[in-house]
């Protein structure tokens, strides 16, 4: 079917996924590598289906004797009496116990030349996680380094992002060509792939943007929920094409912080199974033991949120009981799971076990010791034991081949379902259908009146039926917000994991992680998040991150001003305009009405990479605005009206509802044979990148005179309006009252307007 067909259709969900999960796994101790699969099984599987390929069935790399004799001398230098008789050197199975403890020595030895070499960076994380970090690279995770966007490679996050070094140095002997040892040598210098936090615009490898904590917590449940949903709507009983897991590490930090608390929360509720969240219980932070602030049992907190919990009581020591947990967490069908893990910041260093290891260098002393504890005091820094990265890559060769299986699966799904192959290839590609924009809605000034919340929520309606990937939802103020997709269901496990509509409850700040994680995954879907603009204090650091980390995320806004009326100054935003065009990068929208709102999805949905803002009005205001233009709304400024021949005498500058009070009062001060012109301001960061000649045609330099109305802070109107020129904005929290009352209290009605203008007029 052509993809043009698609068009106005609306996107049910493709069949009913009426399937059971089995989970196959065993230990396959020749390889060394953990056997582990789950698979979509169906009562009618056909014949063709490739999808129980076991995800290692690896020849054992102790096959090649050059090899096995190579590690064997290795290891006779690190393990003398380990492996002094010949029946141990001959015993693979204990030999590769060794090579992987010797490979996590590896890890942990460039952990500690990196933090030397850089005079910087965390080094204490990094150290007491590096076995689990090395076995879930090395033998866990299905990825494929020669092609990090793979779409259906694991994802992984590290929510505690200041151990960035362990990712780093195992992406490295992953073979991401993304991080090299001189990567590893620019570890924290400017313009290095090794930046201090992991950023996913800068690194190949890194799927979010981490260092806040808590932040990734939530995107790896956004990145779960992206995989349950499109797995969902485009499996079938006999071919699954979407079926990875995620996995997240967290700190202490990332335990206290209730942003992790509230995606948890959600992660359990949807039943989010193939998530797996690790949790490095080294007992420190930074300002000491978490004894000092911290006596909960956090594993109780999670088995009550809902998530199967289990406790590894001594990484370091063995890593069996690690792989044992997940092994239970992928038989576990219905919830997520926690893994945690007892470690020691800081392994083998003087300050092991204390606060101290948490960041920084560690003194000459200390580093000679812990390189003679592990046999590694004669070799120079950033040695890596060359059959390290035939280990690792082992790992990567088997992603490569589950990347083949993966596109002649998909190959297949083409040839059988070729209707769900155009919408998931869409999908793939960034999720836009040619013409997606005109479906749009448009405006009449003879239309009734509305809030511009109002035209937004036809505006989402009537994207959702040509954008396969418009997905979301709001804290507990879908209706309020006007931001549900009708008739696209809730996503819902196992009901309805389809749904379009994501019920977040009354969770701002996991919203916007969660959105940044949608976002991110690679799946093309576009998430909204919506709530009233006072509230994106809450979610402000999110916004940040999808910002920095490029997540292209619709922040839908609603109650934008004191116009909310009633429910008074702790719901009026004041500061949040002036704060949110702020954030680098973000597109904030205030459109005027009808026009101008459809006008700002159009720039939004169309920027995958950038985050933007809709802020909205609760009170009415004309669906059409004489003048108004949804297709101006992306030069972010333009002239409504002038009824000047050559230059105005007056120039006033509107947003949102308040553009309405700058048309009413400019028609006044015509009727008295003044020239003015109106400008609607609807997006700063847009009008600001037009070329000068545009700006100069928009607010001529010459004319000073200059009012801009809206109901927010002052703060930033100086630059549009000039020295000369009047503000009228709000220095203060709002009231509750009537919205008209509020409004003139405030000075925000036709007549203060218009006497703002004539006084600036007299001078
Ligand atoms: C939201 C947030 N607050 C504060 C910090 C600064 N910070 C970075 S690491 C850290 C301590 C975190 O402790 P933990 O997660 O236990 O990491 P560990 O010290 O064990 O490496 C703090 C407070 C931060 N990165 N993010
Ligand atoms: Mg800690």
């Amino acid at each position: 079917m052509a993809i043009s067909n698609l068009l106005f259709k609306s996107f049910p969900p493709l069949h009913e996924p009426k399937l059971t999960i089995q989970t196959n796994r065993s230990y396959d101790y020749h390889s060394n590598k953990l056997s582990l699969w789950c698979n979509f099984q169906c009562k009618n599987r056909l014949k063709t289906d490739n999808s129980t390929t076991p995800r290692s069935k690896q020849p054992s790399l102790f096959k090649d004797q050059d090899y096995k004799v190579s590690w064997q001398e290795e290891l006779k230098r690190a393990y003398p009496f380990e492996i002094s008789s010949t029946h141990k050197r001959e015993d693979e199975e204990y030999l590769q116990e060794l090579v992987e403890k010797r490979c996590v020595e590896n890890v942990r030895m460039l952990i500690v030349d990196s933090v030397q070499h850089a005079k910087a960076g965390h080094g204490g994380m990094a150290l007491g996680m590096a076995e689990v970090a090395y076995f879930l690279y090395g033998n866990a995770m299905r990825y494929n380094s020669r092609n990090p966007k793979w779409f259906n490679r694991d994802r992984f996050v590290l929510s505690a992002g200041h151990g960035s070094l362990l990712q780093y140095v195992c992406l490295h002997l992953a073979g991401f060509q993304s991080v090299q040892i001189e990567d590893l040598k620019r570890l924290c210098k400017l313009g290095s792939r090794t930046p201090g936090h992991p950023e996913n615009g800068v690194t190949e490898g890194i799927e979010v943007t981490t260092g806040p904590l808590g932040q990734g917590v939530a995107n790896a449940v956004g990145l779960a929920l992206a995989e349950a949903h499109l797995a969902a709507r485009f499996n079938k009983p006999d071919v699954a094409i979407v079926d990875h897991r995620t996995y997240c590490i967290m700190g202490d930090g990332c335990s206290m912080e209730g942003i992790s608390n509230e995606a948890a929360s959600l992660a359990a509720h949807w039943k989010l199974h193939k998530l797996t969240l690790i949790y490095d219980d080294n007992h420190n932070t930074i300002d000491g033991s978490t004894d000092l602030t911290l006596s909960e049992d956090i594993s109780a907190r999670f088995e009550a949120l809902g998530w199967n919990t289990i406790t590894v009581d001594n990484t370091q020591g063995n890593i069996q009981a690690f792989k044992n947990a997940l092994i239970s967490a992928y038989s576990e069908t219905k919830k997520p799971t926690f893994i945690r893990v007892k470690t020691r910041i800081g392994k083998l260093s003087k300050k092991e076990g204390t606060s101290k290891a948490h960041h920084g260098t560690f003194d000459e002393d200390d580093v000679k010791q812990m390189k003679q504890k592990v046999k590694w005091d004669d070799r120079e820094p950033f040695h890596v034991i060359p059959m390290v990265y035939r280990e690792m890559q082992a790992q990567t060769d088997l992603g490569g081949r589950l990347e083949e299986e993966w596109h002649s699966k998909l190959h297949y799904y083409q040839s059988k379902y070729p209707e769900e192959a155009a919408e998931f290839k869409l999908l793939l590609a960034d999720g836009l259908l040619p013409g997606w924009e005109s479906s749009l809605p448009k405006w009449s000034m003879s239309d009734p009146v509305d809030a511009t919340r109002g035209y937004s929520g036809k505006c989402l309606n009537a994207l959702a039926k040509v954008l396969p990937g418009l997905i979301g939802g709001s804290a507990d103020l879908a209706s309020s917000n006007q931001a549900y997709l009708h008739n696209l269901g809730d996503f819902k496990q196992p009901d309805s994991p389809w749904g379009r509509n994501i019920r977040y409850g009354v969770r701002e700040h996991a919203m916007a992680g969660i959105s940044n994680g949608l976002a991110l995954h690679g799946g093309g879907l576009i998430p909204f998040a919506a709530t009233f603009l006072v509230f994106s204090d809450y979610m402000k650091n999110s916004i940040r991150l999808s910002a920095l980390s490029r997540a292209g995320v619709i922040y839908i806004m609603t109650h934008d001003s004191i116009g909310l009326g009633e429910d008074g100054p702790t719901h009026q935003p004041v500061e949040h305009l002036a704060g949110l065009r702020a954030v680098p990068h973000l597109l904030l929208f205030r459109p005027a009405d009808g026009n101008e709102t459809a006008g700002a999805y159009k720039v939004a949905v169309a920027n995958r990479d950038v985050p933007s803002l809709i802020a909205l009005s609760r009170q009415k205001v004309a669906a059409h605005v004489e003048g108004t233009s949804a297709d101006a709304v992306e030069k972010g400024g333009y002239i409504v009206s002038d009824n000047s021949v050559e230059l105005p005498e007056i120039i006033l500058i509107g947003t949102g509802s308040e553009l309405c009070l700058c048309e009413a009062s400019a028609n006044v001060l015509r009727k008295e044979g003044r020239r003015v012109r109106v400008v609607s301001l609807v997006c700063w960061r847009l009008f600001d990148r037009q070329p000068r000649d545009y700006k100069e045609l928009v607010l001529p330099s010459n004319v000073s005179k200059r009012v801009s109305v809206e109901a927010g802070s002052p703060l930033g109107w100086k630059e549009y309006v000039g020295d000369e020129g009047v503000v009228i904005g709000i220095d203060d929290f709002g009231a509750s009252g009537p919205y008209s009352e509020v409004f003139k209290k405030y000075g925000f009605t036709e007549e203060n307007v218009t006497k703002t203008a004539k006084s600036l007029l007299s001078k």
